[in-house]
């Protein structure tokens, strides 16, 4: 088991199983089946009353926004409850009325704490006091928060350059705390702000703003209702944003298509049954997807070449299949990718996404005869070294129908942390924007860094090159979430100082730098009082729109402090109050940050005033179907390569999942009840086919390995489970198969790593 330098600390956790269980996968999302897993979560993490006060507060107007994903509330939400059942279970999480303090850190040392799961990390619950693991120590012990901050600033001022110093973000932070947080680091003179996002839908971002002229998605929740067809690309929505499914049936009942593109038949898209509604509690449910087109990992640039072609010989024997209009007053590049498809040899096409023809073609068949086309996609698009060129693709697609810029079309990149969308709308982000910096000068006093910060994987690389000294997390998991995990808990324990504002203990507050910082803080269901007045903060969902959150529940502690007043505690110590900012100010008052931020960040405007409600959308110009900032002021129609992968002999592609029981790198549970596994984590999905090339049965026990550049990365102990997935790929949990993706191996201009499609080997364990 491999231990990091200071600390005997184990850097995987166990990797026994816990005792695997195969059953038939349940094929019916949600329903009663689902309501009751999440109030048995509820009940029991948070009792009863708890649970059921803080449930009917969720995602309704006075209440708080759900902690868990992007997706968006409906303008008039449900009042029997507005919430699935992974909201409910992150709620739980949050919630739990199990928490652990100093006295808990007395009698066990990091090291021993290292030894158990990120699932029992998990389970003991919230953290109520901040702690302080001092050089040379084993314990955390607990430290006044002031003591805290003046640490933090002591070690800041410390650096040989801002530089040296990294702050990372997790999208669950508000916009306020987000917006004081970036600020921060550049007052002190630091980009480096690596976030969540460029392990995630960063591909998204650079692939939209490049094409369309804005990193965002460009529907609303009621465009997809009306949509004549949608495409669910790379996405496991039953899982991972389960509300979507209630938007899908709404648009099938407008009589609208759904179509899956996904190497697996994930649950949810197969059979679906809406709890908010009484006739969802008992029958069989409504094959929500109408078309399931189980494309081989990353084949989804072959597939779409495909669809565009096909769509072109039919447009030119028929007609009024493209949208000639658009395309002559809205894009540029039409004539180049038409001959540029010639290149392509249709089977050659097929044969790469390994799609049967007949499904393809009832695909067109419908894309053709519809012009209201919506396309939704997640991690499966983006996790890839050709990420981005995935996304253009799909978007070529879009411009070809004139699908956007119009009702019930357009993109929809659908969104993980809750927040994740606003934080960089406030100024979470590494590289430059010279517009916002204009703004900061002007508006906070003071000039900011001008050259690029590091992104999450440049941050690792800085670091394990000894360029860092003081590494700041706001929210998340970066040792578990980032590739390479143990190349990654070297670079950290080489900083001289690690601080993590965190709710629950997670592994890396045991993988540190010299020393280490909890500082804990409020989830977003908990009450944020100043005096008796409890204050509320401002999110923005997956479709843009920016509303408050309120929290109702009693705080875990009354040791905790917001976010926002972390951020400010930090900067007033670091800049002893002579800074033209006053930190303290708007730590204690949040009008003041909204004040600013509608000054600063682009698009905002009385926000205070407008958040209210249902709240407000921010300036969209692809919804507009504007692209008159872009050169030639016109939407991109690009050419996209097919993927090459060069698989060695025995080789397979890897593709990391989320399981249905947990929230990345947090565990709720062993289950995955959707794909028929339970009470483990370590196993890996596999086609028959490969399999029997192989001589394993269902539960052999496997190693699996990479092989980049000459390094060997080993992920040992999972069983395999016979799945339907195409041949020569697998599939399997994160993070405990991160140790396998390479550090140094990311998506083309994005940077996210290619947690997608690893090539890895299947080894068979010897006499087990
Ligand atoms: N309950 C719960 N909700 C969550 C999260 C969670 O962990 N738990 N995480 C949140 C976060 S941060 C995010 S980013 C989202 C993630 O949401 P998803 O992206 O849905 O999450 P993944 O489990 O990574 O699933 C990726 C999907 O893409 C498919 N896929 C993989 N490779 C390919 C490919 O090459 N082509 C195509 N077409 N499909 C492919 C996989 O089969 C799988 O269905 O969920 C958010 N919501
Ligand atoms: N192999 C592989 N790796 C991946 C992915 C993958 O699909 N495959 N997905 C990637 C993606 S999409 C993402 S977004 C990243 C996620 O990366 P992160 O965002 O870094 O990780 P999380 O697991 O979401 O972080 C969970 C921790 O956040 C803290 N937390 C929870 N709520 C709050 C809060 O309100 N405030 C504060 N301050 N802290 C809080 C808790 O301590 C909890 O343990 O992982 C990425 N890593
Ligand atoms: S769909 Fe996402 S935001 Fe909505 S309740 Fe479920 S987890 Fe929360
Ligand atoms: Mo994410």
């Amino acid at each position: 088991m491999a231990k990091q330098k200071y600390r005997k600390v184990s850097v995987l956790g166990p990797e026994e199983f816990t005792g695997l269980k195969l059953k038939e996968p349940v094929r019916i999302a949600a329903g009663a089946l689902g309501v009751r897993e999440a109030l048995r979560h509820g009940f029991k993490e948070m009792g009863i009353l708890r649970s059921m006060r803080s449930l009917l507060a969720m995602n309704q107007k006075n209440g708080f926004d759900c902690p868990s994903c992007a997706w968006p509330d409906p303008e008039k939400p449900s009042r029997i409850g507005e919430y699935c059942e992974n909201g409910a279970k992150a709620l739980a999480d949050e919630g739990t009325t199990t928490h652990i303090g100093a006295r808990f850190f007395t009698r066990y040392s990091v090291e021993s704490l290292s030894e158990r799961s990120d699932f029992e990390l998990n389970q003991l619950g919230r953290i109520t006091e901040p702690l302080l693991l001092e050089k040379g120590s084993s314990h955390y012990a607990p430290i006044t928060w002031e003591k805290a901050f003046e640490r933090i600033a002591g070690e800041l001022r410390q650096l040989d350059h801002p530089g040296q110093a990294i702050f990372y973000t997790s999208g669950r932070s508000s916009n306020e705390a987000a917006f004081l947080y970036g600020m921060f680091a550049r007052a002190f003179g630091t980009n480096n702000l690596p976030d969540c996002s460029n392990m995630c839908h960063e591909s998204s971002g650079v692939a939209l703003s490049e094409t369309l002229g804005i990193g965002k998605g460009s529907v609303t929740l009621e465009d997809l209702y009306g949509a004549e067809v949608i495409l669910v690309a790379g996405q496991n929505p039953g899982t991972n944003h389960p509300r979507m499914l209630a938007a899908l049936e709404q648009c099938k009942k407008n009589g609208g298509r759904i179509i899956s593109i996904n190497p697996l038949e994930e649950t949810g898209l197969v059979s679906f049954q809406n709890p908010q509604r009484l006739h969802g509690w008992v029958g069989h449910g409504q094959a929500l997807a109408d078309l399931h087109l189980p494309v081989r990992i990353n084949q989804d640039i072959p597939l779409v070449k495909l669809l565009l072609k096909k769509l072109l010989e039919k447009d030119a024997a028929q007609g009024a299949v493209l949208d000639h209009d658009f395309i002559q007053e809205k894009t540029e590049g039409f004539e180049t990718l038409c001959r540029d498809l010639q290149r392509y040899d249709s089977l050659d096409l097929l044969q790469r996404c390994d799609v049967s023809e007949v499904r393809i073609d009832q695909a067109v068949e419908w894309l053709a005869r519809s012009s209201r086309i919506v396309i939704c996609w997640a991690m499966g698009l983006t996790q890839h070294k050709n990420g981005v060129a995935t996304i253009r693709e799909y978007v070529n697609l879009l411009l070809l129908k004139g699908a956007i810029g119009k009702p019930h079309s357009g993109t929809c990149p659908v969104r993980g942390h809750s927040n994740v969308q606003g934080d960089r709308s406030v100024g979470i982000m590494h590289f430059v924007d010279p517009d916002l910096n204009e703004r900061i000068r002007r508006h906070l006093g003071f000039d900011p860094p001008e050259e690029e910060g590091y992104d999450t994987v440049r941050a690792i690389k800085a670091m394990h090159e000894g360029k860092a000294g003081v590494f700041m997390a706001l929210g998340g998991n970066f040792a578990m979430a980032a590739s390479d995990t143990e190349y990654t808990a070297r670079a950290i324990n080489r900083c001289r100082l690690t601080v993590q504002v965190s709710t629950k203990l997670n592994r890396s507050h045991l993988i540190t730098g010299e020393a280490a910082l909890i500082l804990p803080t409020y989830g977003r269901s908990e009450k944020d009082l100043r005096g008796d007045k409890a204050r509320y903060v401002t999110v923005e969902n997956s479709m843009g729109r920016v509303k408050r959150s309120k929290g109702i529940l009693k705080p875990a502690s009354d040791q905790l402090r917001s976010e926002p007043e972390i951020i400010a505690g930090i900067a007033h110590a670091y800049f002893e109050g002579r800074h033209p900012v006053d930190w303290k100010a708007l730590g204690a008052d949040y009008d003041l940050i909204r004040d600013k931020i509608d000054l600063v960040a682009r698009g905002f405007e009385k926000t205070s005033e407008r958040s209210a409600g249902v709240g407000y959308y921010l300036p969209n110009n692809a919804r507009e179907g504007d692209f008159s900032h872009l050169t030639k002021g016109r939407a991109k129609i690009t050419l996209n390569k097919p993927p090459e992968h060069h698989l060695a002999e025995g080789e397979l592609l890897l593709m990391t999942l989320r399981s249905h029981d947990q929230f990345n790198t947090t565990i709720y549970g062993l289950d995955d009840r959707y794909r028929g596994v339970y009470n483990e984590r370590r196993v890996v999905f596999m086609n028959a086919r490969d399999m029997e090339e192989r001589g394993l049965k269902a539960e052999d026990v496997v190693h699996l390995s990479s092989h980049y550049h000459q390094k060997a990365r080993q992920a040992r102990n999972f069983k395999v489970v016979p799945y339907k997935i195409p041949p020569g790929n697998i599939a399997a949990y994160f993070p405990e198969t991160n140790v396998l993706v390479p550090y140094n191996h990311f998506a083309d201009r994005s940077g996210t790593p290619i947690s997608k499609s690893i090539k890895v080997r299947v080894e068979k364990v010897a006499g087990i």
